[in-house]
């Protein structure tokens, strides 16, 4: 196989400094179980699951012939009017470990796609059912819902709101539940912030419950750094959201598939959402799709009032697209056959202890983790943020270790397939790059 491309000039490269990039290119070429193989033929050990989304470990055989298989079967068929069984039978199956009464699935390609789809089913909801004046979607500070339009309004990420124009409108951000000065290193869920959910209150205060439509958090902030909720945030949230009829989102982009060793951030939690989002794990990243799961209450809201015969005017090309159920299929078989999300849980405790022996490593202000997610918050460089953590970031890489940054923040979120002898060698390696780094 040539690895090399003739020229890196043509390709545009999401969320990556271009220049630097194509000067100093990393590639990657092949992927089996924990590893990448790149372009020089190195074994790199995978500690982010891709981007969060290889929650099976890379190139597992069952979806590989599923996806093969299917595409030889039939390579597409529309949704719109029209549809094919495995569509049907792939939503059955996640029905099938949904939470509560999440029975519904809408499918999207992505987790931005899913973030904008459940916003919207969220106002044509308030509006079908005769509360035409919830308009309103709250949000929180340093949340990541992707990157379309109605996710970057809810979302908190400052540098991916400013260059946009507008947004949305009408929307209100609740505070993020990051308090380093009460929480720092705290193991699993921090103890203090549940009352951050209490400005809930504050914005029904200001606006009314009548014109609020939805809030929209992730159980955890994944993309933002790893901010796992206070105790009895979500909790309080949840009831909060009840008392005013309000609806409740969950974007389960990353905390979906086991990653908190449990199916859903919803079953870890014991609070259910109204709306759920997913991407990623549900395909094992094989192939894109993203889905949106709501309750039947919602569902047959629109089935029962719908004045229209298209009870929700909303889809892609691509919803249900038979590859994607083919892959999503064989996903959900390899996480059953193999208890991957109790693995993960199994494998939590050792890697809390792994992750927060880094604790005396250089630079390291912060620690933090929940199931198989850890993020190492680095002292910033005065007047040069992000800078050490993307040094470290190249160590690692030279030294045979694919980590994920975000700010100065370390992100780890291994396959669930890993086992300790991965987890020591991740946290060694990081540790000796954090040493080598100024
Ligand atoms: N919601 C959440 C909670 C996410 O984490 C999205 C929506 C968007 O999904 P798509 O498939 O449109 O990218 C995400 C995606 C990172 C990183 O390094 C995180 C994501 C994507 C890329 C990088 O933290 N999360
Ligand atoms: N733009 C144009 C011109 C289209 O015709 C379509 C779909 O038919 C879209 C965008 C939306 O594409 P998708 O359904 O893949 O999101």
């Amino acid at each position: 196989m040539n690895t090399t491309p003739s020229t890196l000039e043509n390709f545009w490269m999401p969320f990556t400094p271009n220049r630097a990039f194509k000067a100093k290119p990393k590639l990657l070429v092949a992927a089996k179980d924990m590893h990448y193989t790149d372009a020089d033929g190195r074994q790199i050990l995978d500690a982010t699951s891709g981007l969060w989304c290889v929650n099976a470990g890379h190139g597992r055989a069952k979806i590989t012939e599923a996806i093969q298989a299917q595409s030889a079967i039939m390579d597409f068929a529309p949704t719109f009017n029209m549809a094919h069984p495995l569509a049907f039978e792939f939503a059955t199956k996640l029905a099938g470990i949904l939470p509560g009464d999440l029975k519904k699935v809408f499918y999207t390609n992505s987790g931005s796609e899913s973030a904008d789809t459940a916003l919207k089913i969220a106002l044509a909801y308030q509006r079908t059912r005769g509360h035409a004046s919830k308009t309103r979607l709250i949000g929180r500070e340093r949340a990541y819902h992707g990157v379309g339009f109605g996710g970057i309004s809810v979302g908190g990420i400052v540098r991916n709101r400013m260059y946009f124009g507008s947004l949305l409108t009408g929307v209100d951000h609740l505070p993020h539940t990051h308090d380093p000065k009460l929480n720092a290193f705290s193991k699993g869920v921090p103890e203090h912030g549940a009352d951050l959910a209490d400005n809930l209150e504050r914005l029904v205060a200001l606006h009314d419950a009548s014109t609020i439509a939805a809030v929209i958090v992730e159980p955890v902030a994944g993309s933002t750094g790893v901010l796992v909720p206070p105790k009895g945030y979500l909790q309080r949230l949840r009831a909060l959201c009840d008392k005013h009829d309000i609806l409740l989102i969950f974007d389960e982009v990353i905390t979906g598939f086991g990653r908190l060793g449990a199916a859903f951030g919803a079953d870890y939690f014991g609070v259910t959402p109204d709306i759920l989002c997913m991407a990623k794990g549900i395909t094992n990243a094989a192939v894109p799709m993203g889905a949106v799961a709501v309750s039947n209450r919602i569902y047959d809201t629109f089935m029962q009032t719908s004045d229209t015969p298209i009870e929700l005017f909303h889809g892609y090309t691509y919803s249900g697209h038979p590859l994607a159920c083919a892959a999503g299929i064989a996903t959900l078989e390899v996480y059953a056959e193999e208890g991957l999300f109790a693995r993960a849980n199994d494998m939590a405790p050792y890697w809390q202890e792994a992750v927060h022996s880094l604790r005396d490593a250089p630079h390291v202000i912060d620690i933090r983790n929940l199931g198989l997610i850890g993020g190492i918050e680095l002292e910033s460089r005065s007047g040069a943020p992000t800078a050490r953590a993307l040094e470290v970031f190249d160590r690692c890489f030279d030294k045979g270790l694919l980590i994920r940054v975000t700010g100065d923040i370390i992100a780890l979120s291994p396959p669930l397939i890993l086992e300790k002898a991965h987890i020591d060698q991740m946290v060694e390696t990081i540790r000796a790059a954090l040493k080598e780094t100024a």
